[in-house]
């Protein structure tokens, strides 16, 4: 059967998946080798440093929270790996491979997910996943296609391409 019939019945769904600062590169390559595993496909990579206005801009439904600037405290200090993950019900199966956000309810309901297995805790835990189809294009919009000037590539997974 072709490729293109294969989409028609099983349609792929598009992501962003970003594994937070403060990830070491051996976790880091086992989280890409589980995404791998798991079937989702990598349509796009980068490395990236979030200024504080774009994290402001990624999180704004959270601007009401008490921990809104400790989450971008974490979220701009040092390097995130961007990725778009494509799959069918890529959001869902995401969202379950990263597990609840809080690591110890993670280690009860979802043990092995990887916020279970590697999160510090509720804040630092490791990765972000949209939650919903219109959240993952907005913010693939915001990440891979309008990029502040003020947010630093460090990469962008091509080998391909001379970094910029
Ligand atoms: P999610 O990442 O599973 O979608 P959200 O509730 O949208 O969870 O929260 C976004 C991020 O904010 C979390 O991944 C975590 O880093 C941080 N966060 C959520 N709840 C708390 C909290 O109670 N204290 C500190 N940080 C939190």
């Amino acid at each position: 059967v072709a490729e293109q019939e294969i989409s028609f019945f099983f349609p792929t769904e598009c992501t962003l998946a970003v594994i937070k600062p403060d990830t070491s590169e051996e976790l880091r390559e086992e989280i890409l080798v589980e995404v791998g595993a798991a079937g989702f496909t990598i349509s796009e990579q980068k490395e990236m440093v979030f200024s504080r206005e774009m994290a402001e801009e990624f999180y704004k439904q959270l601007t009401d929270k008490p921990f809104f600037n400790q989450l971008l405290d974490y979220m701009c200090r040092g390097p995130c790996t961007m990725l778009i993950l494509s799959k069918e019900n890529a959001v869902e199966e995401w969202r379950t491979m990263m597990g609840p956000a809080d690591p110890s309810k993670a280690k009860e309901t979802a043990p092995g997910s990887l916020r279970a297995r590697f999160a510090k805790d509720i804040l630092e835990n490791i990765v972000h996943g949209s939650s919903s189809s219109q959240h993952a294009q907005e913010k693939i919009q915001l990440i891979f296609r309008e990029i502040s000037s003020e947010s630093q590539v460090i990469s962008t997974g091509n080998d391909d391409e001379p970094n910029p």
